[in-house]
């Protein structure tokens, strides 16, 4: 049986729910513990030892706990406001609208810095194979028609080129009809103007891309 020692040095009389049993024997303790009946008086200022064992040292174990939980959760709502997490802007986008080769915005304003959720569901009902759609962001002054011809022979990818990695800012992955997809990104810090595009084949090249404007 699992054991644990208690030492009490007591200052003050013998209140409910304090440890005063002298005896060694469980039952006599357990009902000791929990009220006031069966108590024996503890000499002021007295130092004694006791083997305590099972359910006494649950009893005395779970206010512990609780004033332990009590006491992370009054630090958490004393955190200052500016540690808890910022909650994305949303912004929504759809892509293949009527079966169109564009996105139904072709500007994404922003303010630099800003934390953004891009949300892109896929309206188009033909299959992910024949017109599939994506969205992604690329650096400032990136060359979008350079970008579009390297990722035309990049299917397993989801027509994104490794190559191109150091001016991808953020992606959506490939979506099939229907889909939706997102991603959760900080805007640049620099005022600007971000290309984005679908890099599905030809898609970019027809004009489904767009800017993300980033101004103060
Ligand atoms: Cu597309």
């Amino acid at each position: 049986m699992k054991r644990l020692l208690v030492r009490e040095k007591s200052a003050r009389p013998p209140g409910r729910g304090d440890v005063v049993a002298a005896s060694p024997d469980d039952s006599d303790f357990v009902a000791s513990a929990v009220g006031p009946t069966g108590t024996a008086p503890t000499p002021s200022g007295h130092t004694r030892e006791w083997e305590i064992s099972g359910l006494a040292a649950m009893s005395l174990r779970l206010p512990i706990c609780l004033s332990v939980i009590a006491g992370l959760a009054l630090g958490a709502s004393l955190l200052p406001a500016a540690e808890a997490p910022a909650s994305p802007r949303v912004v929504k986008l759809r892509a293949g609208v009527d079966n169109a080769m564009k996105f139904d915005l072709a500007t994404i304003p922003a303010a630099p810095g800003e934390l953004l959720r891009v949300v892109l569901s896929n309206a188009s009902t033909f299959p992910k194979n024949v017109m599939g759609h994506n969205w992604v962001l690329l650096a400032a002054g990136s060359d979008v028609a350079a970008f579009s011809a390297a990722a035309a022979p990049e299917a397993a990818s989801g027509y994104i080129p490794a190559k191109w990695k150091d001016k991808i800012l953020a992606v959506i992955g490939l979506l099939g009809p229907n889909e939706v997809g997102e991603v959760t990104f900080t805007a640049p810090g620099a005022p600007g103007e971000y290309p984005f595009v679908c890099s599905f084949p030809g898609h970019g090249v027809v004009g489904m891309k767009g800017m993300l404007v980033v101004r103060r």
